[in-house]
């Protein structure tokens, strides 16, 4: 595993045990149990680590509080020249990146460079924003007087991550909060930590050589359900921002709302794609089979629902289905495979229940679903992506199931296809492949589609980073990364400055 060696994470470890507990200054092994994480293309041990605990937190606290105090002080294009120096590093060991991504997470090698690439970006995104974090200037009612409106940094962040974009979920919150001032402590899915380390050790590098930033500028806690139940209730983190499921999402949020701090959440989508009577047919083939049957169907805006009016379905369905039949299933390191494993076996059992659930809900399965055992590493868990024909309120099609199963539906009228994609209580992405200009503005309009992204003629998935992402609903509310998301991770406060001789009071009154 060279990329590890190049990337220097192989210091980062006691025997056989990595840290759990990193914060620039101190790296020490967790004090909780024992765990090992495994590659998803063949089974492979990866790495061992022990938990950190909540008695570790507190100590890291206090290094992030400490962080806080002089971060705060550095002008934020300052900040920003750090942002600017991870990216570097980030381009550099691009190919390294993508590959750790590629044993965690078992992207194939295209989308693991997309990830590192949508870091890269984000970069640039969060430099700019660090000589940009502009207030507003208010008149007053008052003579002699002048209000305006500031952007603090807010305080330690902590972000909780999920195994799918180990590094591109971290960077949008990390880069941001950077610039914004705030120190910011990584929780990973416990099924990606190595990524965490790659993370940490590019940005200590760049920290290394900038002796006025503070190390644990950025830090990271590898453990289980416990620390990140801790990290929510802790008063040192004002933003708690979290990627998963929304069972997670709720804990979180419960914990976060009990002591009134902020969270911000990336929570389930249940995706969907209206397929109009008048699509450009090619064209929608084409991002279905990408939004759908891409990343294993583990992304949070894969492609999950496909409503398809009942003039195009037939014949939708057969390319559909023609197209899945040659999509490459197989190793994500090996060139032309387009479909890698799912994370893990309870993953492949939740996909094999769900499944079964629909034929019981009186769905027909029209192709996949089942493993893949041949030319493939054993010890993965590798399927052909399904589709599924299926009525559109059939229980198990409003539930996530985190893999590559689309469900297709019909529809007649475009308003009811519109209820259908709004009838889920998820609100992530969805899209519509129209030529048609009234239904591509209604699908956009007030009265359309209910979720945080609704696309036209292009899939659900693969968002840029200069959108604000995040949706409705379960999905939890929150937006990060591009837009304004910056403005989450720093405080607001207005200033009101008296600069003439007398004190007059607002709305009129007189106090005397
Ligand atoms: C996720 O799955 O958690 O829009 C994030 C996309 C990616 C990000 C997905 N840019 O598919």
């Amino acid at each position: 595993l060279a990329c590890l060696d190049v990337l220097g994470i192989n210091t980062l470890k006691q025997g056989d045990t990595y840290f759990s507990v990193l914060t620039g200054n101190t790296t020490v092994l967790g004090e909780g149990s024992a765990f090992s994480a495994h590659s998803p293309i063949d089974g492979a041990k990866l790495s061992t680590f022990n938990n950190a605990t909540a008695a570790q937190l507190d100590k890291v606290n206090a290094e992030l509080k400490d962080a806080f105090k002089v971060l705060r002080t550095i002008p934020a294009p300052r900040r920003g020249e750090l942002v600017r120096r991870i990216g570097d590093e980030a381009r550099k060991y691009k190919n390294e990146l993508a590959q750790v991504i590629s044993l965690e997470a078992g992207k194939i090698t295209p989308e693991a460079l997309g990830e590192v690439q949508e870091w890269i970006d984000v970069c640039d995104f969060a430099v700019g924003q660090s000589r940009m974090l502009h207030g507003l200037s208010i008149v007053s009612e008052r003579p002699g007087h002048r209000m305006m409106e500031q952007w603090q940094p807010l305080g330690p962040v902590a972000v909780i991550t999920a195994f799918n974009f180990p590094m591109a979920v971290w960077a949008w919150n990390t880069m941001l909060g950077l610039v914004c001032g705030d120190p910011v402590l990584l929780k990973p899915s416990e099924k990606a930590p190595l990524c965490a380390l790659a993370m940490y050790q590019i940005a200590q590098n760049v920290i290394a050589d900038m002796p006025d930033i503070p190390k644990a500028a950025v830090s990271v806690m590898i453990g289980d359900r416990d620390l990140g139940e801790a990290i929510a209730a802790s008063e040192t983190f004002p933003l708690v921002s979290a990627t998963g499921s929304t069972v997670m999402g709720r804990a979180v949020a419960k914990t976060v709302a009990g002591r009134l701090g902020r969270s911000l959440l990336e929570l389930g989508g249940n995706n969907a794609m209206i397929v109009s009577k008048s699509a450009d047919l090619d064209l929608a083939l084409r991002a279905i089979v990408f939004s759908a049957a891409g990343t294993a169907g583990q992304r949070c805006t894969t492609l999950r629902r496909l409503i398809t009016h009942e003039s195009v379905v037939d014949g939708l369905v057969a390319s559909l289905a023609k197209s899945y039949g040659s999509l490459r299933v197989g190793n994500p390191l090996v060139d032309g495979n387009l479909v890698g494993p799912l994370i893990d076996e309870r993953s492949f059992d939740s996909m094999q229940a769900a499944l079964e659930t629909a034929k019981k809900q009186g769905g027909d399965v029209i192709c996949g679903g089942e493993r893949v055992t041949e030319n493939v590493p054993t010890g993965g868990f590798y399927v052909k992506p399904a589709i599924v024909h299926i009525a559109h309120d059939a229980p198990i099609v409003h539930e996530e199931t985190f893999a590559p199963i689309l469900y297709v539906l019909t529809y007649s009228t475009f308003e009811e296809a519109i209820e259908i994609q709004n009838e889920v209580p998820q609100g992530l992405s969805s899209a519509v492949f129209t030529e048609s200009m009234r239904e591509a503005e209604l699908f956009m309009a007030p009265a359309g589609s209910d979720c945080g992204i609704a696309n036209v003629n292009i899939g659900t998935s693969g968002a840029e980073i200069g959108g604000a992402f995040g949706g409705e609903k379960e999905t939890g509310g929150g937006r990060e990364s591009g837009s304004d998301a910056w403005r989450n991770y720093m405080r607001r406060t207005t200033n009101t400055v008296n600069y003439g001789g007398d004190l007059p009071l607002a709305q009129g009154i007189v106090f005397e």
